[in-house]
């Protein structure tokens, strides 16, 4: 962990240096492997260095605000996704912030994708912003875990367009079985969620989405009564019914909560099983926590899948103008 140090210090020390490295984005990053020997070779280091600032110029990340709060994360990779950019991460205690758990954080920078085999060891930089998380300045050491490799690909594909969805039956925030079928006729949203999950990227931005879009419905008489939404939790042991109901009735943000148009659901562990794989959606348990990716899909009229969204990065604008083209 040292070695990591004294290579962030050193190339810090090169950018003060040299205004040329420096960039907007100004990330310093290298990846390592504890073989390497490249530290000795100042030559080679230099153009290494060179390579890794004109990468971390291509950086999507946001830029964060003033009142971002950044701390140190270090643990080992369990998986990645490059197409979502989400790479699922066993870390330790974060000082100041949270407890050792495993879970997924998002992670913009394409190139570091090749290096996040399983089991290698990660040290990046958590940012927190508003409702916004994602890890920057990755230092990844490679060690292949094999126990991990088979938990690795998240990135498998959805259903195509145009694939009907087969008639699973789950059990909703009133206990009541539903059915797939029973939503023919109109165009229906799902997505996945825990009422647990501790990132605020993640399943809580997917409700807060799904409240927006109900809002909106709402107002739209196009397609008021017509459009239905469903939410599906990754952890049916712990998300009764009635948890389920707790939880809506606080996006639905109502004394009087209306599930009529959007529904929680429950079921058991091989129904909630069967809907996730047929939306390619891996997810496994960590103690209390579901380690997921993400799957929202518009479901045509006639039970058929239309589009399906892998990640977080859509929104309520783009989902609402989908749904005009397969509302009747
Ligand atoms: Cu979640």
């Amino acid at each position: 962990m040292i070695m990591f140090e004294r290579e962030r210090d050193k190339i810090n020390q090169m950018r003060e240096r040299d205004g040329k490295f420096s960039c907007p984005q100004q990330n310093v990053r290298k990846i390592h492997t504890m073989k390497s020997q490249i530290l000795k070779s100042s030559l080679l280091f230099i153009s290494a260095a060179i390579l890794l600032f004109s990468a971390s110029c291509k950086s999507k990340a946001p830029v964060a605000s003033a009142n971002a709060k950044r701390y140190e994360l270090k643990g080992k990779v369990v998986s990645s996704d490059k197409l979502t950019h989400k790479v699922t991460i066993a870390h330790e205690q974060i000082e100041g912030y949270m407890e050792a758990m495993t879970m997924p954080f998002t992670l913009h920078d394409d190139w570091v994708y090749g290096e996040l085999t399983p089991g290698a060891l990660i040290q990046a930089t958590l940012v927190i912003d508003q409702d916004k998380t994602w890890l920057e300045n990755p230092v990844v050491t490679k060690v292949s875990d094999p126990n991990l490799a088979s938990k690795s690909d998240e990135s498998e594909a959805a259903p195509n367009a145009g694939t009907a969805i087969p008639d699973f039956t789950l059990v909703n925030q009133d206990g009541k079985k539903i059915s797939f079928k029973q939503y023919r006729g109109q165009p229906l949203l799902v997505t996945f969620i825990y009422t647990r999950c501790p990132l605020p990227d993640y399943c809580p931005l997917m409700s807060r989405n799904f409240a927006e879009i109900g809002r909106q419905i709402q107002k739209n008489p196009e397609f008021k009564d017509k459009v239905r939404l469903l939410s599906i939790s990754l952890d049916p042991e712990y998300d009764t019914p009635k948890v389920l109901r707790e939880y809506g009735s606080k996006y639905l943000g109502s004394d009087k909560p209306d599930f009529k148009q959007w529904e929680f659901a429950s079921g058991s562990a091989d129904q909630i099983k069967n809907v996730a794989q047929f939306f390619g959606l891996k997810y496994w348990r960590e103690n209390d926590q579901i380690i997921h990716g993400l799957r929202t899909a518009i479901i045509d009229p006639d039970g058929k899948v239309f589009k399906v969204y892998r990640g977080n990065e859509w929104t309520p604008d783009q989902v609402l103008k989908e749904l005009d083209e397969v509302t009747f």
